[in-house]
């Protein structure tokens, strides 16, 4: 005969056993969310897609692969939230992946909300990698949650100047956006032309939903400049290029990787043969994992890459790769594993300085002869 005791015990496992078998198969297979954010509408969008298409890839495949923390299996999610490019904005969709527990986050797109963001995944512990972000300022504000996988405007503007002075030219105007991106990159240029003796005749600011530059170019065409320097995105870099060729100015433009992609020829048409720009990395073609990214990249969405897929693609890598090296989804753990980070991925060999730029950054220069982007100089930084 079972006595109460016994009767009591075996009550208690029968009405304990589903809960107990939820737990198991809750702690066997975890499910982490990492955050993606960019803009995915408005302007930029084909930029935050492709963005948050290259983290997307990268999830994917780790999770088709298996991926094991500790003892646990781990289910990645991508939790994407779109910033519109918009720093208000950015600093709410912050707060929300905040809220949603992600891990870790790879974004913003723009250096305008990756800043503002960075306090808030600052303040919660929470790593942050930009696949794009190129302002200085963004990884210098003494937090140690602020990474990026591309090169700073800090080496674009330089880059950009060496050109224009390898070429012969001796006299600059400088035209910003406004923005964070714009104005640092046009400001670092600035700085680095004056500094080789070129001669900066003017710096002019626009906006960034600028349409018509007619006023600002009738006055430079006044100084005569041999190049202008535009920092800004393609959106409003491409009708500046071709208002400023329809003007009769012959200068060069140059600007930086804002500019420099596939939407420019459309956006510039005949005058995208005269603009120079910059990208904060190495061309697609050259990068260790390139040629192989983009047949699973067509595969996968069945449309080229943007610009930043690759980038978005590795940081998710160097997540989880932090993550294993930590043996542990702990993101104060993962954060405190990030600096010894030495990951070989699409982009080539990441580590980081101490301030989370990259050790070793490129600078890759192109032009558009008949609308086409064409590779001028890599420059190793
Ligand atoms: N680097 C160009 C686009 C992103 C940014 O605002 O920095």
């Amino acid at each position: 005969m079972m006595d109460f005791k016994m009767k009591q015990l075996l009550r208690m496992a029968i009405v304990a056993a589903p809960f107990t078998m939820m737990i198991t198969h809750a702690s066997a297979e975890q499910v982490i969310k990492i955050g993606h954010v960019a803009p995915v509408t408005g302007g930029q969008a084909q930029y935050g897609k492709d963005s948050e298409n290259g983290a997307r890839l990268a999830i994917e495949e780790i999770n088709k692969d298996g991926l094991v923390i500790g003892s646990e299996k781990i289910t990645l999610q991508l939790d994407s939230q779109d910033d519109a490019g918009d720093p208000r904005q950015a600093t709410q969709v912050a707060q929300l992946l905040v809220d949603d527990h992600v891990v870790a986050v790879v974004g913003h797109l723009n250096s305008g909300t990756s800043i503002p963001a960075s306090k808030i995944y600052r303040d919660a512990g929470i790593v942050q990698i930009s696949p794009a972000a190129t302002n200085p300022t963004y990884t210098h504000q003494g937090f140690k949650t602020t990474y990026r996988v591309v090169a700073t405007d800090a080496q674009q503007g330089p880059a950009l100047a060496s050109y224009a002075q390898s070429k012969g030219i001796k006299s600059v105007a400088v035209v910003d956006d406004s923005t964070a991106y714009g104005q640092g990159l046009a400001s670092e240029f600035e700085k680095s032309a004056k500094a080789i003796g070129l001669k900066v005749m003017s710096h002019d600011a626009t906006n960034d939903k600028a349409v018509d530059f007619r006023a600002i170019l009738t006055k430079i065409k006044g100084e005569n400049p041999e190049a202008i320097m535009y920092g800004g995105t393609a959106a409003t870099g491409g009708p500046f290029a071709k208002q400023a060729m329809q003007l009769g100015i012959r200068a060069k433009i140059l600007a930086g990787d804002g500019v420099c992609a596939d939407q420019l020829a459309d956006l510039a048409g005949a005058a995208a043969a005269n603009v120079v720009c910059s990208e904060a990395g190495a061309p697609l073609d050259k990068m260790p994992g390139g040629a192989t990214f983009k047949s699973k990249y067509a595969k996968r969405f069945n449309q080229p890459i943007q610009l930043y897929a690759p980038y978005s693609y590795d940081a998710i890598y160097i997540i989880v790769d932090a993550m294993k090296r930590a043996n542990s989804t702990d993101p104060a753990k993962l954060l405190a594993a990030m600096p010894k980070t030495n990951y070989a991925g699409v982009l080539g060999n990441v580590s980081f300085d101490a301030n989370g730029d990259l050790q070793h950054g490129v600078i890759s220069l192109y032009t558009y002869p008949g609308g086409k982007k064409a590779l001028i100089d890599e420059v190793k930084m």
